[in-house]
């Protein structure tokens, strides 16, 4: 087999965004594009030789063929041994776990997480380091510039290996391990976690729904939640992933899992549903007659975590990105720990949980996950829940109302503006952080504000600076809101604006969230001129 080396011109955007680098399929399908982007990481990978890199993804279209060709390439750049999963599949908590467990170099995981996917759909492709989480932004950073001036990429001639069949092939003479996506990851539940409990609950009549919504964890939540732990057979929906995720859209929020909530809103609903995106990292929690918001299940989570057997001794601390609500922040008061404020990119998490500062993190986007891998982890979020409501028997119901009579409630919204021109919202960007200084002295609509500034994070493991990472607006009453631009679409740009108001332990706790932050809603408009500057009559998503 021969290995050769091709001549390429630059791609000039191919600069990783929040999570990697994530375009349209028919993007990545241009000549060249998948190739320039694997050389571009190859070479920023000063000790690739001889290594070990994993592969996998959420099985989304074109993802065989990017793992076809990213073994060639590999091969033809000397690594030493690349680990995939057995049909391609890995979700990205476990392409993170088999990263740390085999001590890999790193790993390429492939998907484009909750966006759609098919031949009209979305792809992506993200690096994560030899710590299993997201690469730095010194590694993208990087990738970036490598991408802009790269003129050859190296492939070796060789057929298609056959990623059905679990053991070992070889490309070229570099080893190949096809091995199953899902045991070493149930593997680790089972230790986080006490599956006795769960299954005696499961046992004596505990309902649930799982909706897998034709992505990747399917495989995981069958072999973990029906087979390990007993729950009916059924409890998981769509669970088989398909290649346009059956042309839904995989994003477990209130819009795509209507259904679902309007189920559990019912009085005969389940006890327990919940559901994961198209790569396993995002997670949607709603027990019966109470959906719960990522970010009141991160300090429900940190809050409870002692009652699971990885966490019975207590978290270090915690860490939440910026947009995502301070509810987290009074849980770390009570406990005594330290508490982050990250800028949003589960990459910023990845220090804090090396340096053994925080052991939960989380984010508005749907995410929560622990040091026991480097992402976020949808089922892991899934069965700390589980664990909890096995240990307090206790419905979803009254653990979320308990928390909010002791520590008050933070009634918070996402309203996101998708797809608009990106002229438009670079501008209303630009002219929000020209009004910053205004805002302080004058206030609006006459209200005090109290914080006006674009977020900047000063990671306290490495001494790294990162600005401009979201417009806050803050008010005396503690209310808050906060503008930024989304960095993992692929069509125009997103607005997104985050609103958030803290009602005190002794207040109101059961009204409409909508409603509770209509004055928010109002400010926020009249400060960034929205509609008129996007000609929308209102937010495309809510959540
Ligand atoms: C990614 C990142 C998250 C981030 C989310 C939303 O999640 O890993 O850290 O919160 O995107 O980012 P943005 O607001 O920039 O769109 P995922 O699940 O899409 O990989």
């Amino acid at each position: 087999m021969t290995t050769k080396t091709i001549s390429t011109t630059p791609f000039d955007d191919q600069k990783p965004g929040t999570s990697g680098l994530r375009k349209r399929v028919t993007h990545f399908q241009q000549p060249n594009y998948v190739e320039n982007f694997i050389q571009s990481l190859f070479d920023s990978l000063p000790d690739l030789a001889g290594q070990t890199l994993v592969i996998g993804g959420d099985g989304r279209y074109f993802n065989d063929t990017v793992i076809q060709i990213a073994i060639r390439m590999a091969a033809a750049n000397g690594v030493g041994k690349m680990i995939v999963g057995q049909g391609g599949i890995f979700s990205t908590p476990a392409a993170s776990n088999v990263i740390r467990k085999r001590k890999a170099l790193g790993g390429i995981v492939l998907s484009a997480s909750h966006n759609p996917g098919g031949p009209d759909g979305d792809f992506g492709i993200k690096y994560n380091a030899s710590n299993g989480g997201p690469a730095s932004e010194k590694i993208t950073d990087a990738v970036y510039a490598r991408s802009k001036v790269i003129d050859a990429y190296r492939i070796v001639e060789a057929p298609d290996i056959d990623l059905s069949a679990l053991g070992t092939q070889s490309v070229a003479g570099m080893e190949v391990e096809i091995i199953d996506p899902v045991a070493d990851y149930a593997a680790l539940m089972e230790e986080l976690f006490d599956f006795d409990a769960i299954a005696e609950m499961f046992a004596s009549g505990f309902s649930m729904q799982f909706d897998a919504m034709h992505a990747v964890t399917g495989p995981y939540a069958k072999a973990i939640l029906e087979n390990r732990l007993g729950a009916a057979e059924g409890t998981v929906l769509n669970a088989v992933p398909l290649p346009d995720f059956g042309e839904g859209h995989p994003d477990p929020n209130l819009v795509y899992c209507k259904d679902m909530y309007d189920l559990m809103m019912r009085a005969d609903a389940p006890d327990f549903a919940a559901a994961s995106d198209g790569d396993g990292d995002r997670n949607l929690i709603i027990g019966r007659n109470r959906f719960v918001t990522p970010s009141d299940s991160l300090a429900l989570l940190a809050a409870n975590a002692h009652l699971a057997p990885a966490y019975s001794s207590g978290i270090a601390g915690i860490a939440r990105s910026m947009p995502t609500s301070a509810a987290a922040d009074r849980v770390a008061e009570k406990l005594g720990i330290e508490m982050f404020e990250t800028p949003t990119g589960w990459k910023f998490f990845g220090n804090l949980l090396d340096a053994g500062r925080v052991t939960i993190c989380g984010e508005e986007s749907a995410g929560t996950g622990s040091n026991h891998v480097r992402e976020k982890d949808g089922v892991w979020a899934v069965l700390l829940w589980l664990n909890i409501l096995a240990a307090r028997k206790q419905s979803v119901d009254e653990i979320v109302t308990e928390h909010w009579a002791t520590y008050g409630r933070n009634y918070y919204s996402r309203h996101d503006y998708e797809e608009v021109d990106s002229g438009a919202a670079n501008e209303l960007m630009a002219d929000l952080r020209a009004k910053l200084p205004e805002l302080l002295t004058s206030g609006l609509l006459g209200r005090e504000v109290v914080l006006a500034d674009d977020f900047a994070y000063l990671d306290p493991v490495d001494g790294s600076q990162t600005e401009g990472q979201g417009v806050r607006i803050g008010f005396a009453d503690g209310s808050r809101i906060v503008f930024r631009l989304s960095g993992t679409g692929t069509v125009g740009a997103t607005i997104r604006v985050y609103l958030e108001r803290y009602e005190p332990a002794s207040g109101v706790h059961d009204r409409d969230t909508q409603d509770a932050l209509a004055d928010l809603v109002g400010l926020a408009d009249a400060v960034a001129g929205i509609k008129a500057r996007t000609g929308r009559d209102g937010p495309t998503v809510i959540t």
